[in-house]
């Protein structure tokens, strides 16, 4: 039994926050020099007391075993255009490897997509947070993935949750070809990438001479 959760996810909740403002720092310094960023937009989130215990039972993770175990306490995803944006983010990251972070491992679900349809890249990494009781390293899971791949996997997750992870077979048909669309979407983008970078370095700053005025 945990008595205090508060206390347990009060350095989770600074990864996320401190996570999120940095990645959302590399978006807003590439644009600042007019130039087309690899990631689109980041979010983030400490996961829901009610879906660590739920996790925790489906992993088999004692609660005394949580913080060393559950690797999405803390969760941030980065959203890219393109699948070749997801390539530099997480070279990125790597190139942070044993400075502001560490990389634990990675799961690419890109090249091994999940049977539900599910594609997304996953880097564990260890961050280490600087509380007003010390140093803690948490750990926390980065998804970087295409706004295809956001869409596909924002909807198949609510509809999990609407059929408590038994959806019907035949919206699990319709999910996969959605699935397909989604990546056969990603390839289509990918071959005409130079174009659309080209044509948002010109729209931004066009946009920035507009808002200029
Ligand atoms: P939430 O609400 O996003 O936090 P698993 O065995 O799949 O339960 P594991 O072993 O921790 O999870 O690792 P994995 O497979 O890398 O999955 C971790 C997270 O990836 C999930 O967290 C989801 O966010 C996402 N994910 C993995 N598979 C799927 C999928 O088939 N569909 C969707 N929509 N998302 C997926 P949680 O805890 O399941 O959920």
């Amino acid at each position: 039994m945990i008595q205090n959760w508060d206390q347990l996810l009060i350095p989770y909740d600074q990864a996320v926050e401190e996570l999120k403002i940095k990645f959302k720092s590399i978006r807003n310094e590439y644009r600042r020099m007019d130039e087309y960023s690899p990631i689109e937009f980041v979010t983030g989130r400490v996961k829901k007391i009610s879906s660590i215990l739920d996790k925790a039972k489906k992993l088999d993770i004692p609660l005394d075993k949580l913080t060393e175990q559950m690797e999405d306490i803390a969760g941030i995803r980065i959203m890219c255009q393109m699948v070749e944006d997801i390539d530099r983010v997480v070279d990125l990251i790597r190139e942070r490897d044993g400075k502001d972070l560490k990389v634990a491992y990675e799961k690419d679900y890109i090249k091994n997509k999940k049977e539900s349809g599910y594609r997304s890249y996953h880097m564990i990494i260890k961050y280490p947070v600087h509380t007003a009781f010390g140093e803690k390293e948490i750990l926390a899971e980065i998804q970087i993935r295409t706004l295809a791949m956001n869409f596909w996997s924002t909807i198949e997750h609510s509809l999990n949750y609407k059929f408590e992870r038994n959806i019907p077979k035949h919206i699990r048909v319709r999910l996969k070809n959605a699935a397909e669309a989604a990546s056969k979407l990603d390839q289509e983008m990918s071959e005409i990438r130079e174009e659309i970078i080209d044509s948002q370095e010109v729209f931004q700053v066009k946009s920035s001479l507009v808002a200029d005025i």
